[in-house]
C-alpha cells in the first residue's frame, strides 16, 4: 500500500502526478495548511519539518519531493522516467529535477506574502517586486530548452518534468507567461497528459489563489 500526505495544489501534487504516470494507487491523507495539522506530533513523525509531501510505501516513510521523484522513478525503472547512472542525460535530468526547488523556494516566499499575511500592510513590496523578478529569471532558461524539445530531456518525458511541471500551477500567478511562448506550449502539453488531468481531479478546482495575478506597483 502506498499512502501520500498530501495538500491540494501544493508541491505533494508532484507526487501524486508522478503516481499517476506510473499507474500507481495510493491512499490520500488530506491535510490544510493552515489548521496546524502539519505540525501535529504524528505529523512531524513522518515528515520532520511538517511539510508536505510525504509518502509512506515500501515498508518506510519519505519525505522531500526530490527524493521521493528520484526513489519513485529508481524502484520502478520500468516506468522509464528516470535517468540511470551512466545514462547520457543522468546529468541533465537531477539539474532539473533540483531546479524545481530553486523556483518552488521564490513562489513559496511569494505565496508568504501574497496569500498568508492577510494585512497588505505587512507585505514588503520591494521583496515582492524582487521575488517575481527572479522567478521570471528562472523561466529563461526553460524557454530556451524548450525551442528544441517537448519536455526538459531531449528523449523526452521524466520525473524531472514532473517535479517541474507543478510550478507552472503557481508561477503564472506571479510572471506574466507571454514573453515564453515556448513554455506556455509545455505547460499546454503537460496538461494534456491523462496522469495530470487524473492528479489535477482529485485536487479539484483551486481555491488558494483569490486572484487571476498579483501585480506588484512600480516602485
Ligand atoms: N523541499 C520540500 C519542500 C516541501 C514544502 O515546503 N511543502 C510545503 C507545501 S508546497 C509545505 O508543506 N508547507 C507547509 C508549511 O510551510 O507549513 C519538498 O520539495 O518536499
Amino acid at each position: 500500500m502506498i499512502r501520500l500526505h498530501h495538500v491540494a495544489f501544493s508541491r505533494s501534487f508532484r507526487v501524486l502526478w508522478l503516481l499517476k504516470e506510473m499507474g500507481l494507487d495510493c491512499e490520500l491523507v488530506r491535510y490544510s495548511i493552515t489548521d496546524g495539522s502539519l505540525r501535529r506530533p504524528d505529523y512531524l513523525e513522518l515528515s520532520p519539518a511538517g511539510r508536505v509531501p510525504a509518502l509512506e510505501i515500501d515498508g518506510k516513510v519519505l519525505f522531500e519531493s526530490g527524493a521521493i521523484t528520484e526513489y519513485l522513478c529508481e524502484t520502478r525503472a520500468e516506468h522509464g522516467l528516470g535517468r540511470s547512472p551512466g545514462h547520457a542525460e543522468r546529468s541533465t535530468y537531477l539539474e532539473w529535477l533540483h531546479y524545481a526547488e530553486t523556483m518552488a523556494h521564490l513562489i513559496a516566499n511569494l505565496n508568504l506574502q501574497w496569500v498568508f499575511l492577510r494585512d497588505p500592510s505587512m507585505r514588503s513590496p520591494t521583496l515582492l517586486r524582487i521575488e517575481a523578478k527572479r522567478l521570471a529569471n528562472t523561466l529563461k532558461p526553460l524557454e530556451k530548452v524548450l525551442a528544441e524539445q517537448d519536455y526538459l530531456l531531449p528523449s523526452g518525458f521524466s520525473g524531472a518534468d514532473t517535479m517541474l511541471g507543478y510550478n507552472f500551477l503557481a508561477a503564472p500567478y506571479f510572471v506574466r507567461f507571454d514573453k515564453f511562448p515556448n513554455l506556455c506550449r509545455y505547460v499546454d502539453r503537460i496538461a494534456a497528459r491523462p496522469a495530470y488531468l487524473a492528479a489535477r481531479a482529485v485536487d479539484g478546482k483551486q481555491t488558494f489563489y483569490a486572484q487571476d495575478f498579483y501585480e506588484v506597483a512600480d516602485g
